[in-house]
């Protein structure tokens, strides 16, 4: 059956059930009030259920900024919910009732309230849609699982468009997404005549100054209140819990958008893959996070953008890289997740074991890249895309890391994590691990990359310019060695026949200077 008069169906046969009494189920990376499950509700008759979920907290050992910043946005929300009249349901980490997983607390909701039927909306994460889709024969009673309409693209839609296409890539689901969208367009052209303005993205920062600081806001009594409960419970999870300064409502949201719009943004196109010790954040958003748990509306952010260009105040490159990430990354990335899963979570294409060594926890290594983006993940809960890419996730890959702990390293220690976009990125887009699916060749460099596009070379002890041997920049002879190891996967890509004739080109003893030095290193970790 065509998928809209599916749809139809389906929303015909909910309105006949309006005068059944919902259980409206709202998790906790779903906090807008025009979510799905909410546009059918009755807010005299149904109930409202978030709760706050221990082993939602520790299945990978998150953050403590993203425990709080989740936790916090939650409670802001059902307050805000509860002001306009809506009955909710809300059950707190430390409320001794509290049995800890959502399958049990829907239950004892449902014992309580007992509804005629459970509505929710799609949730961001295969693992719970599967918790979610036992529910009907658990409960005996009808669960109604809405699309999520936060999305640009529709999961259907998606399919439809990869469907049949040999390499579906980003690009040009990216022009489709333009098309359909109307963002930055002329008629059916690019505005500016070009789809993509990414080659003069790539400017390096080094001895620039005077960078704006991200939107930062104090904690009310609400966050102050669950920064005391996350100290206490989650002590022992990876990060620094203050300075908290992160929004938790659909209002400082927005001044966070118009605040980067204001500061960041005209540099954002330029600087994009820069990265400097001493700034964490450059000229990047800092929005992820708010868009993934619905406090802010990706096309909303988008059509800001584009009249911050429109009106003279950014430049195209800007306008149209950062509309890029979001209508053409963020909603692809989303379609291989749902399209893919669940054997995308367990693809490791290069087939690599070794385990993620200590000092992605602790920052404690001497390569000055690698122990910069972790210290400062650990600070922020944040690190911007290049250094999740080509730091973090270059070495991770380069050194064989197993590709599953890699993943759940990502999924836990930023605070936009959520798996339907950080698998892909991490697993897909970073780890290869895919095979090639998402991305048409390995996000792999040498040193050089890092020292075009940052100063971390500068402090570090070992030499960016050494290619073999103790002192030589690690990632150096591992980028040779991962090609040398992995020639039977990347030898016929012709995006990397350069790199093959140039590893040719070297002389039998440097080849071995190579690999041996990448094994003495690598017995280190
Ligand atoms: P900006 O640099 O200001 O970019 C603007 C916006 O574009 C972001 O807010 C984000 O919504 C979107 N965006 C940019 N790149 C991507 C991308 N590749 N995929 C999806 N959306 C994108 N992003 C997440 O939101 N959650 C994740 O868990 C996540 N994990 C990642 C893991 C790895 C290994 C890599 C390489 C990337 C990951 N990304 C993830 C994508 C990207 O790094 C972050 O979206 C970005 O760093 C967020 O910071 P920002 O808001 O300052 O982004
Ligand atoms: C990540 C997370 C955390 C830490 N805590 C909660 C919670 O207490 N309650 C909740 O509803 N959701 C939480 N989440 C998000 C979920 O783990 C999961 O990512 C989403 O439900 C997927 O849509
Ligand atoms: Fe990183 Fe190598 Fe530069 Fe050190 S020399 S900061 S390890 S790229």
């Amino acid at each position: 059956m065509p998928f809209r008069r599916r749809k139809v169906e389906h929303l015909n046969r909910m309105r006949d059930d309006m005068d059944k009494t919902n259980l409206v189920v709202i998790l906790g990376d779903q906090l807008s009030t025009d979510i799905s499950s909410l546009g059918l509700a009755d807010k005299d008759r149904d109930h409202v259920l978030m709760v706050e979920v221990d082993a939602e907290t520790r299945y990978v050992k998150h953050h403590k900024k993203k425990i709080a910043f989740i936790l916090s946005a939650m409670r802001h929300f059902a307050q805000s919910l509860r002001e306009n009249g809506w009955n909710v349901r809300y059950v707190e980490l430390d409320d001794p009732d509290n049995v800890g997983n959502f399958t049990s607390e829907i239950e004892r909701a449902v014992q309580n309230v007992c509804p005629d039927q459970i509505v929710i909306t799609d949730p961001g994460e295969w693992r719970v849609l599967e918790m979610v889709r036992s529910w009907s024969s658990r409960f005996n009673l009808p669960v109604h699982i809405l699309e999520d309409r936060r999305f640009l693209c529709s999961l259907s839609e998606f399919q439809s468009w990869a469907e049949g296409r040999k390499n579906p890539r980003m690009e040009n689901f990216y022009r489709e997404m333009r098309k359909k969208t109307g963002l930055l367009m002329d008629g059916d052209a690019p505005l500016g005549g070009k789809w993509n303005f990414d080659h003069e993205n790539r400017k390096s920062a080094k001895g620039l100054h005077n960078w704006p600081t991200p939107f930062q806001i104090a904690p009310d009594e609400i966050t102050r209140d669950v920064l005391e409960l996350v100290e206490d419970r989650f002590a022992h999870h990876f990060g620094d819990l203050t300075p908290f300064w992160f929004g938790v409502t659909p209002e400082a949201a927005e001044q966070a958008l118009e605040h980067f719009i204001d500061r960041a943004l005209p540099g954002f196109g330029d600087f994009q893959d820069a990265m400097l010790h001493a700034e964490k954040f450059l000229y990047h958003s800092l929005l992820s996070l708010y868009m993934n748990v619905g406090l802010l509306h990706p096309l909303k952010v988008c059509k800001a953008v584009e009249k911050a260009y429109k009106s003279g105040k950014v430049p195209l490159n800007s306008a149209e890289g950062y509309i890029r990430q979001i209508i053409g990354w963020r909603e692809y990335v989303r379609g291989i997740y749902w399209r893919h899963m669940p054997d995308y979570l367990n693809r490791n294409y290069f087939e690599a074991r070794r385990s993620l060594p200590g000092f992605y926890w602790t920052a404690d290594t001497p390569m000055a890249c690698l122990k910069s983006a972790i210290e400062q993940t650990r600070e922020e809960a944040y690190a911007h895309h290049i250094q999740r890419l080509m730091v973090t996730g270059n070495f991770a890959l380069l050194a064989g890391l197993d590709p599953h702990e890699v993943h759940e390293w990502y999924l836990a220690v930023y605070a936009d994590a959520f798996e339907w976009v950080e698998l892909p990125n991490t697993l897909g887009m970073s780890q290869f691990a895919d095979g090639g699916l998402l991305a048409s060749k390995p996000y792999a460099a040498s040193g050089n990359y890092i020292n075009k596009m940052s100063d971390y070379c500068r402090n570090c002890q070992f030499d960016v310019k050494q290619k073999t041997g103790d002192q030589a920049c690690p990632f150096n002879f591992l980028y040779w060695d991962f090609l040398d190891r992995n020639r039977d996967k990347l030898g016929n890509n012709h995006r990397l026949s350069y790199s093959y004739r140039t590893w040719d080109k070297m002389s039998e003893s440097k080849q071995q200077d190579v690999r041996s030095s990448a094994q003495k290193f690598l017995k280190t970790l």
